[in-house]
């Protein structure tokens, strides 16, 4: 079976393909989908179903997607559903900017990574939640991953995601706890 990654974001593909090295993927561009997905509910968990009920209803495509979101304690988990372009743009640099600006008043630095995976098989729409909780430190640590990495401990750990690699983040992530769900739901439907 064959499944369509609706996203654009190249980290996600990158670890989830890594993750779920078994399964034969395909893209967007390899469905020739040229539309932006759309996102425009106010909860992760729609916009995630969103996005692959978008690829199915207009591709009929199996199809996996991620909606993820980083969600701070002293901020009333924002920027959660907003992560992406937190400060107005998607820009990685000025939401990280906007995000310590806005923390640096606080002393509780807790926030948690959460993401929902949907998968629709045939039209049937299943969905699997991961999170890792983890402190804000006040400046930027490390190059590696993407979006919030470079300022993110995960809880039990001394260094921030970008200071991880790939292996290493896809052991703890909010992701990586995602994909395991998909891979009982998956090993149990065979
Ligand atoms: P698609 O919608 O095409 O999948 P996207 O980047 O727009 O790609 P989201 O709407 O899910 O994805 O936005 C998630 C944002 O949350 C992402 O742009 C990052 O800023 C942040 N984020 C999500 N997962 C992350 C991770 O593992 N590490 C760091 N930041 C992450």
């Amino acid at each position: 079976m064959r499944i369509c990654l609706a996203t654009r974001n190249t980290h996600k593909i990158e670890e989830i393909k890594h993750q779920l090295s078994m399964i034969e993927w395909t893209s967007l561009d390899v469905i020739e989908c040229e539309d932006e997905l759309p996102e425009t509910y106010t909860t992760i968990a729609e916009n995630s179903a969103q996005k692959a009920l978008f690829i199915w209803n207009n591709y009929q495509e199996n199809c996996l997607s991620d909606d993820s979101g980083l969600e701070v304690e002293a901020l009333n988990g924002k920027p959660g559903v907003d992560s992406a372009h937190y400060s107005g743009e998607r820009d990685a640099e000025k939401n990280i900017d906007l995000l310590l600006k806005n923390l640096a008043p606080f002393e509780n630095k807790k926030a948690r990574f959460v993401t929902v995976l949907t998968l629709v098989i045939d039209g049937k729409i299943h969905q699997f939640e991961g999170e890792i909780k983890g402190t804000i430190i006040k400046e930027r640590k490390g190059k590696n991953g993407f979006g919030y990495d470079p300022i993110f401990v995960p809880e039990n750990h001394s260094t921030t995601f970008a200071e991880m690699t790939l292996e290493q983040k896809n052991v703890l992530s909010h992701r990586s706890n995602a994909l395991k769900k998909l891979q009982d739901f998956l090993d149990k439907n065979e």
